[in-house]
């Protein structure tokens, strides 16, 4: 995601930080090399050319401060200006009746059991319905995935208008209490009236809360001009970028906001249900910076770890007695966190050079299939372990007796290394994993 801007404004903002004072011509320069960063990456144009006029004038201005280096003080404002392109706060739902537009192929059915999981998690009580009555599979479909995520499908007999479904089921979720609605519209492959008609009388009858605009980030910018016509038909109320994950450019995500004015509330990163984010404008003004987004990864982290596991494993870490029972959690614990090349592009500096690296996950499969081969005895205490115990582990595992020593030789390299630390009064508290 976002991966070509990142490359090109750090390679131009490293310019920057090899110069000792910031001159015109620096500054000329480096926007030059943003302006073309920002137009490849099919930013729209006149949101190009107003974001270059702001940081110019404001890299020029004498609000630029005099403790900072050239570097620091212009990344600062490209930052804030950045932040300001993609919208400042980020924005929650409003509970109620949420209606999904779009066209079809775009990911709004997709999206509205993402959000359904995510609203469902934080303990609201969701339901969700279709009023696609030309697509029996797209109603099937919305039908197997709120099941999926456990969520009530709101579904009506012998009902052949659109508009019936979406009151009977505004209706049904005050009735049961329901805070939030996510309601499926049919997508058509281009605007049409028929079905833009329908939109307008769902709108009026159901009143909802938002109207969320589902837009495929591949589109670029002709999804722009489909979105003005939804917008000004619907007045929407936010915008849902899908497939961020295919798309290593991200110009739509930073023309939407400018242009037309709505927030972009979340974002689609993959297939899957956990596949969404919540789109956070500093976050992703740092990710495209190049400063990574410590954020996301902590809070993945506290996700996938409990705050007491971590902690238990964090103290037996540095008390020393760190065997392979403790190594396996670890990795248990790392590899719930979700795709390791997903988190990586995250670690600020990081991220953005080794995009390309495919991170083996079959490693780790190796390493826990190894230590689940041993008895606890060997677990506690690696060092009874014979030729003839490592024969059993590689059989066990259906790995070789060469593997069974690299594993067990890194790990005794991770404990020296942990000795180490703690001799080393350099770090005060080890904290696993980010805390
Ligand atoms: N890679 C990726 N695929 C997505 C994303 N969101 C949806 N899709 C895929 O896009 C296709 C169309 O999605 P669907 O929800 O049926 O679109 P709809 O016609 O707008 O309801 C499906 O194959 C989805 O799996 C995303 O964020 N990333
Ligand atoms: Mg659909």
């Amino acid at each position: 995601m976002l991966e070509l801007l990142t490359e090109k404004f750090t390679k131009s903002l490293d310019r920057l930080k090899k110069a000792r004072k910031l001159t015109d011509k620096l500054v000329n320069d480096v926007l030059r090399d943003i302006r073309l960063a920002l137009l490849e990456a099919d930013v729209d144009y006149t949101v190009t050319k107003q974001f270059l006029k702001r940081v110019r004038e404001r890299a020029l201005s004498s609000e630029v401060k005099t403790n900072l280096s050239p570097a620091e003080q212009v990344i600062t404002i490209v930052y804030e200006e950045l932040v300001r392109v993609l919208g400042k706060q980020k924005e929650d739902l409003k509970k109620g009746t949420i209606l999904f537009v779009g066209l079809q192929g775009t990911g709004k059915t997709t999206t509205i059991a993402k959000i359904a999981n995510l609203l469902r998690k934080k303990g609201y009580s969701v339901a969700v319905t279709s009023t696609d009555l030309r697509r029996p599979a797209a109603m099937l479909q919305l039908e197997r995935l709120a099941e999926k995520v456990g969520v009530s499908y709101f579904s009506f007999e012998n009902v052949s208008f659109a508009v019936e479904i979406a009151y009977k089921a505004t209706e049904k979720s005050s009735a049961d209490n329901v805070d939030y609605l996510l309601m499926d519209t049919a997508g058509r492959l281009h605007i049409d009236e028929d079905l833009m008609e329908e939109l307008k009388l769902i709108k009026e009858k159901v009143n909802p809360a938002e109207i969320l605009y589902v837009a495929d980030a591949m589109q670029g910018q002709t999804a722009l001009e489909t979105a003005r016509a939804f917008h000004e038909l619907l007045e929407l109320t936010g915008v849902v970028l899908t497939k961020m994950d295919g798309d290593a450019r991200g110009g739509l995500a930073l023309s939407i906001r400018e242009v037309l004015g709505i927030p972009v509330k979340f974002i689609g990163v993959g297939e899957k249900i956990e596949d969404i984010e919540p789109f956070y404008p500093d976050r992703i003004a740092q990710r495209i910076l190049g400063l990574g987004d410590i954020q996301s990864l902590v809070e993945k982290a506290q996700e996938a770890i409990p705050e007491d596991k971590a902690q238990n494993l964090s103290t037996k870490v540095m008390g020393g007695d760190f065997d392979l029972e403790d190594l396996k959690e670890m990795i248990r614990m790392i590899r719930n966190m979700g795709p390791l090349d997903k988190l990586i592009s995250m670690i600020p500096g990081i991220g953005s050079q080794i995009r390309n690296l495919k991170v083996d996950e079959s490693q780790f499969k190796k390493i826990e299939a190894i230590i689940n081969s041993m008895t606890p005895e060997e677990r506690r205490n690696p060092r009874i372990i014979n030729l003839s115990r490592k024969k059993r582990i590689a059989k066990g595992s259906g790995t070789s007796v060469s593997e069974v020593n690299k594993i067990l030789k890194r790990y005794e390299e991770m404990r020296k290394m942990i000795r180490k630390m703690k001799s080393s009064a350099g770090i005060p508290s080890f904290k696993f994993p980010f805390r």
